[in-house]
C-alpha cells in the first residue's frame, strides 16, 4: 500500500507542468495533514514490531517523494532561469554606435584659427568687458555725440549710463591705456546693435579686430598684414583693393575689397556683378585716439582694421541667414 502511493506520487510528480501543481502535491502527500502523516497517525495502533517496520517505510517512502519533488523543483526553476535570460538576451558582438563627439562652433572655430596666425606674427590676444563705458565705447574713438552710431536705433543702452558694446574696439582702447607701444593686438569677441533680426541682420554678433602700433607704420604695411590675412583665412592667394571709408578713428580710413573667390572677378550673383567682395574697414589709427589713450602720436603710428567673424562664417559656409548661426539647432552645427 505504501509502495503503491509511492510509485503512484512519483507519477503524479513527473506529469506536472507547474509549480503549483507540485506544491498541490506536497501538501497533499507530505503536508502535515497529509496522507504520510495520517498513516504515521495510525502507526500507533500497531503493535511495536510492525509498527517499527512500518515507520522505517514511511521515512524511506518520505526521503524519497521528497527528493523526487525537490528534482523536479529544480527543473522548473531551471527552465524558468532559461526563459528569462532568453528574455534579456545581449549581443555583445554588434558593432558601438561609437560616442558622439561635440564640436566647435563655425564662428568658435574661424576664431581661433584667426588667433593662432595672429599670435605667430607677434600679436596679443586681448579681451575685455562687454558692458562698456560710453567713454571707452565711443568717446575715446573719436566718435562725437551726434554720431549715427550713437543713436538708440543702433545702441543697447543700460540704466547709469553704460552700454553693450557695439564693436571689440574699446577692448583696444584699454589695451592702449594699459600698454607702452610698440603694440600689436587683436581683440575677438561678442558685439551688440539694436537691430531687428532678419536673415542678414543680428542683434549679437562677433568680430575681431586688430591693430599695430609702432614707428612710421605705412599702408603698406597695413595691406600686407591684411593679405597675410585673408590668404590664410580662404587658403589661397587673394587680391585686395582699398577704398576710401570714412571711420572717426581713422585717418586716413579705408573700406578694403577682395577679387570675388566665387567667379574671380567676372561678375556673379555674390559680388553683385562687380568682381569685387567688400571685406572689412580699415585704416591709420587718428592721431587724437591715440593721444587720448596717452600714446605719444609724435612718436607712434599703427594700422587698426575690423573683421566681421560671423560674416566670414556666412561666406565660407554659403549660409544664406544669419540665424542658423544661434538657432542652437542640432542639425545645423553638426555639419561643422
Ligand atoms: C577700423 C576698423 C575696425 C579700430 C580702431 C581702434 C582704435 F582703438 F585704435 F581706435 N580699434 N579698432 C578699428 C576697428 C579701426 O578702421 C576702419
Amino acid at each position: 500500500m505504501l509502495s503503491e502511493l509511492e510509485a503512484s506520487t512519483l507519477a503524479r510528480v513527473e506529469k506536472t507542468q507547474t509549480q503549483d501543481e507540485l506544491e498541490a502535491i506536497r501538501v497533499e502527500v507530505l503536508g502535515r495533514k497529509g496522507t504520510l502523516a495520517g498513516i504515521s497517525r495510525e502507526m500507533g495502533k500497531l503493535p511495536p514490531t510492525e509498527r517499527a517496520d512500518l515507520g522505517k517505510q514511511l521515512n524511506a517512502a518520505k526521503q524519497t517523494l521528497e527528493a523526487a519533488l525537490e528534482a523536479r523543483k529544480a527543473e522548473f526553476e531551471s527552465v524558468a532561469l532559461a526563459k528569462r535570460l532568453d528574455g534579456e538576451w545581449v549581443d555583445l558582438t554588434i558593432p558601438s554606435p561609437g560616442v558622439r563627439l561635440g564640436s566647435l562652433h563655425p564662428i568658435t572655430q574661424i576664431q581661433m584659427e584667426i588667433e593662432d596666425l595672429f599670435r605667430s606674427l607677434g600679436f596679443a590676444v586681448l579681451d575685455g568687458p562687454e558692458v562698456e563705458t560710453e567713454y571707452h565705447n565711443f568717446d575715446a574713438l573719436n566718435i562725437p555725440a551726434d554720431h549715427p552710431a550713437r543713436d538708440m536705433q543702433d545702441t543697447f543702452w543700460l540704466e547709469g549710463g553704460n552700454l553693450l558694446r557695439t564693436h571689440t574696439s574699446p577692448v583696444q582702447v584699454r589695451g592702449m591705456e594699459r600698454f607702452e607701444p610698440p603694440l600689436r593686438m587683436i581683440a575677438p569677441g561678442r558685439v551688440f546693435r539694436n537691430e531687428t533680426v532678419d536673415a542678414s541682420h543680428e542683434h549679437t554678433f562677433y568680430q575681431l579686430e586688430g591693430m599695430m602700433i609702432d614707428r612710421h607704420v605705412s599702408v603698406g604695411n597695413l595691406i600686407y598684414f591684411m593679405k597675410t590675412l585673408l590668404t590664410a583665412i580662404f587658403h589661397k592667394e587673394v587680391t585686395v583693393r582699398l577704398r576710401p571709408g570714412y571711420f572717426p578713428f581713422v585717418e586716413p580710413g579705408f573700406e578694403l575689397d577682395i577679387r570675388c573667390l566665387i567667379c574671380g572677378g567676372t561678375g556673379c550673383a555674390v559680388c553683385k556683378q562687380s568682381g569685387w567682395v567688400e571685406l572689412l574697414p580699415c585704416g591709420l589709427v587718428n592721431p587724437k585716439v591715440l593721444r587720448m589713450s596717452g600714446i605719444d602720436p609724435e612718436k607712434w603710428n599703427g594700422f587698426a582694421f575690423g573683421l566681421g567673424l560671423t560674416r566670414l562664417v556666412m561666406m565660407r559656409y554659403g549660409i544664406d541667414d544669419i540665424r542658423w548661426l544661434q538657432s542652437g539647432d542640432l542639425r545645423f552645427l553638426r555639419q561643422f
